[in-house]
C-alpha cells in the first residue's frame, strides 16, 4: 500500500482524535489521550511517521506523551481536556466570515460544533483561521474585560485561547 502523505496523516489524526475515536475502536481518556499502538494499527502507519507529523505540525495540533497521543484542541466528542483557567491578554482575535456576522452580533460567538470558541492571540493567525471559509473578517475580543467580568478562559497546549462563549458586548469589528 502507498505511504500516506504527512498532510493526509495529519487530517486522519485530527478526524479520529477530535471527532471519531470510536472508528478506530478507541475512547478518549481524560485529557483526550488514546494509546498509540492501536491507532498505528488502525491507520497502518509507523510511530516514526506519527512522530514526524506531531512534531512537525505548524500548529502543534497533537501531543505525544510516552505511549499515548492526543489532539490538543478542536474536539467535538465529549472529553474532559483538563484545561486550567488562565488569564488572557487584553485583546484576542477571531477570524470569521461575512455571512456569520448577523448571528454573531445577535448571539455572540458560540462554540458551534466544538467544545469552545477558538480565539487567537494575534490578528494574523485569526485571519488564517477565517480565510478557511473565504474572505475573512477579523473580530477583536476584549478578553481582559471579559475575564474581569468573571468569564473563564483556557489556553490549549498549542496556544489556542478557548472560551465557552463570547457575548456580543465584548466583540469589536462585527
Ligand atoms: C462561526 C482550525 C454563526 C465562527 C482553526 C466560525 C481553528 C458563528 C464557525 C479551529 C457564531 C465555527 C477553530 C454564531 C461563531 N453564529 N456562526 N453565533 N459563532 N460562529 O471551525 O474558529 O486546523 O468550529 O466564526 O485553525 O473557525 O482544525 O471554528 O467561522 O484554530 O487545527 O462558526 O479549527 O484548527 O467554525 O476554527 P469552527 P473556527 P485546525
Amino acid at each position: 500500500t502507498e505511504r500516506m502523505t504527512d498532510h493526509a496523516l495529519s487530517r486522519r489524526l485530527s478526524y479520529l482524535l477530535r471527532h471519531a475515536p470510536h472508528e478506530a475502536g478507541l475512547t478518549l481518556a481524560p485529557g483526550g489521550w488514546v494509546p498509540l499502538a492501536p491507532l498505528l494499527t488502525h491507520l497502518n502507519v509507523t510511530r516514526t511517521q506519527v512522530e514526524a507529523v506531531a512534531l512537525g505540525s505548524d500548529k502543534q495540533r497533537f501531543s505525544l506523551r510516552g505511549e499515548h497521543i492526543r489532539a490538543n484542541q478542536g474536539h467535538s466528542v465529549p472529553v474532559d481536556l483538563q484545561l486550567t483557567p488562565a488569564t488572557p491578554p487584553t485583546l484576542l482575535y477571531h477570524g470569521t466570515y461575512p455571512a456569520a456576522l448577523d448571528a454573531i452580533r445577535a448571539g455572540g460567538l458560540q462554540p458551534m460544533n466544538r467544545h469552545h470558541v477558538h480565539l487567537s492571540s494575534d490578528p494574523d493567525t485569526a485571519r488564517r483561521v477565517g480565510a478557511r471559509r473565504g474572505p475573512p473578517v477579523i473580530l477583536t475580543i476584549r478578553a481582559g474585560q471579559m475575564h474581569d467580568a468573571g468569564h473563564a478562559f483556557f489556553v490549549s497546549e498549542n496556544g489556542v485561547w478557548l472560551a465557552d462563549t463570547v457575548p456580543p458586548a465584548y466583540i469589536d469589528g462585527a
